[in-house]
């Protein structure tokens, strides 16, 4: 019996994933470029060798989808490296709202793969343990990089080259994030759902996958230039041609609630009154704001002035063991 405990962030994307090519390989239509943020963080711990299969979510028993999908994730790596799997107690808490688009499944599944690796002493590569956390939940690949993050879609027919690589490491730009937290309950749809439903459904869908990686080269660049006006327009575009393509599905998918829309207002107010934010939603109500440090708190006091809270997220660094 051995135990290992792993940390990650989770990760927002500037650049969305939302649909996929390959469902069994859980390959993405579309690349997709995060950035990792703290301190938001999952905890887990995994012991390889137990009496029996548990998984203890935030305190809690699991048995529902999210307990086979993590002892999904235990059987691959034991058959990646061919020792077959003992029975597993996994141990995951989140120190921020669970499975309301924050991006938990990302911090999660890069935490189990990396606590499963050092528990297992299955000693994988870097490259083998992100597709391994793709297979998980798509965005955890990005989550066990630190700092700003591409996912590439890959060309190998078996997914092998479509993992997240890091772009620049979190100290490469001291920008802010601010969380809207608009609902903290579970969202209503979760994303894989929403996604497929979107792909079968929306016929706005194929222009979505048409201009996303123009949006990747575009971000990317911003990046590496430090030019956050550039990464700001993009982020916001991207985000709204996501939900554009979610909102056209039938029926439509709707994430958004009436304080999404105040806090978007909100940003988009104080733009133009020069203060420069820019926000982008995810698979639930919350918002995220990207902005420069400088401009965190008068963004901030603008969000709380109209009845929102927020709270503010620096770049984070990668997932790691810790014991
Ligand atoms: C993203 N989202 O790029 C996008 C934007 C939500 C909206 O990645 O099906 O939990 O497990 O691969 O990674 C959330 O979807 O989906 C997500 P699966 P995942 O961050």
């Amino acid at each position: 019996m051995h135990t290992a405990t792993a940390v990650a962030h989770p990760n927002i994307a500037l650049c969305k994933y939302w649909g996929k090519r390959d469902a069994a390989l859980n390959l993405p239509s579309t690349p997709s470029l995060s950035l990792t943020l703290a301190p938001f963080r999952t905890r887990t711990t995994v012991t390889w060798g137990a009496e029996s299969d548990r998984i203890v979510f935030n305190g809690v028993e699991n048995t529902a989808l999210e307990g086979r999908k993590i002892l999904g994730a235990l059987d691959r790596l034991a058959t990646l490296t061919g020792l077959g799997r003992p029975p597993c107690v996994v141990e995951t808490e989140n120190d921020f709202p669970t499975a309301a688009g924050l991006a938990s499944s990302a911090s999660g599944f890069a935490a189990l793969v990396l606590a499963a690796d050092a528990a297992s002493k299955a000693g994988l590569s870097p490259e083998a343990l992100a597709v391994l956390a793709r297979r998980g939940s798509g965005s955890a690949t990005r989550s066990l990089q630190g700092g700003w993050v591409e996912w590439s879609m890959g060309e190998a027919p078996d997914g092998s080259d479509s993992f997240g690589r890091a772009i620049a490491p979190a100290d490469h730009w001291d920008v802010r994030m601010l969380v809207v937290l608009v609902r903290s309950g579970p969202k209503e749809i979760g994303s894989t759902q929403g996604m497929n439903h979107t792909m079968e459904t929306s016929p706005y869908y194929p222009a979505w996958v048409e201009q996303a990686p123009a949006d990747v080269v575009e971000a990317r660049g911003a990046i590496i230039g430090r030019d956050l006006e550039r990464l700001g327009r993009v982020t916001e575009r991207s985000a709204l041609r996501m939900h554009a393509s979610m909102l056209a599905a039938d029926p439509a998918v709707i994430y958004w609630k009436p304080e999404t829309l105040t806090a978007l207002e909100v940003v988009r107010e104080a733009r133009r009154a020069g203060i420069a934010g820019w926000a982008t939603m995810d698979a639930g109500p919350n918002v995220k704001v990207l902005c420069a440090a400088a401009d965190a708190p008068s963004l901030a006091l603008r969000l709380t002035t109209a009845g929102l809270t927020a709270q503010v997220l620096t770049p984070g660094g990668p997932a790691r063991v810790v014991g």
